[in-house]
């Protein structure tokens, strides 16, 4: 503040050079706020800092393993926080359909919204105790129709549309979703693969690039590369992350805080 009413009172007498000045501080500032908001939480990850490859992977599951644990039946009433629609309170969206729908109607009817494990359990045999099958990073509410149609398949490109899932694709052994939440998809899978690594007795989850429906494996990550690309985190799946680490699990995505950190491990 100081040196900018300096270079204010001193425009006059060198106008070219106060401009000069002048253009040189504002990008100071913004740049200091793009920083910021490029690379959140730098303390929490001071571990992963300027490293690489397994050695930032083995860094960042250092980080994110220290975490709370939620039961399966406490993850109904976070996914009705997480996923809540920022336009209407009382319903959340559904993140194959996109349908914003009430948070009561969570249930097992065929129009009722249930919890979808984007990392399906069979690909690690986890089940709904307190852990995998409860982290609210790779679990969204989903219409319980269409969360039976994508079942276990892996994540591809191609097929044929999905009633109820619009902009979604499937076939006999893959499932693609909407453009909107490509990237969501990929850095949940690639959080999962990053949170466990085969310790406390839950197995080590790994992606892989095949659609083959392998335990404990997850594809196909030549695809989930490309989909974290081609849809950067938005406001929903930033809040939804913020919301995790502050009042149920206290972890973090990392992708979602640095997406550029895909291609740094794979
Ligand atoms: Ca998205
Ligand atoms: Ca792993």
């Amino acid at each position: 503040m100081t040196s900018l009413r300096t270079v204010r009172r001193g425009r006059w007498a060198a106008a070219g050079a106060a401009v000069a000045a002048v253009a040189l501080m504002l990008p100071t500032g913004s740049s200091a706020s793009a920083a910021s908001a490029a690379a959140p939480y730098d303390s929490y990850y001071a571990a992963a800092e300027g490293k690489t490859g397994t050695a930032l992977k083995s860094a960042l599951h250092g980080i994110i393993k220290t975490q709370s644990k939620i039961s399966y039946s406490a993850v109904w009433d976070a996914l009705k926080n997480t996923d809540q629609d920022p336009n209407n309170t009382n319903n959340v969206i559904l993140v194959y359909s996109g349908r914003s729908q009430s948070k009561s109607t969570n249930g097992g009817g065929v129009n009722d919204w249930n919890r979808e494990h984007v990392w399906a359990q069979s690909h690690g045999d986890f089940g709904t105790s307190a852990g995998p099958g409860t982290d609210l990073h790779h679990i969204r509410p989903e219409d319980v129709t269409v969360n039976s149609t994508r079942g276990n398949k892996d994540f591809d490109m191609g097929g044929s549309a999905v009633s109820e899932a619009p902009g979604s694709r499937t076939d006999s052994d893959s499932w693609e979703p909407r453009d909107a939440v490509k990237g969501d998809v990929a850095r949940m899978i690639f959080y999962m693969a990053v949170r466990y690594e085969g310790e406390d007795g839950y197995p080590n989850l790994e992606v892989n690039d095949s659609v083959n429906g392998s335990v404990p494996l997850h594809g196909r990550l030549s695809v989930l590369k490309q989909w974290n690309e081609l849809d950067p985190p938005d406001a929903f799946e930033q809040r939804r992350n913020q919301v995790i680490f502050d009042t149920y699990q206290h972890n973090r995505n990392p992708f979602i805080d640095h997406p550029e950190w895909v291609g740094a491990i794979w």
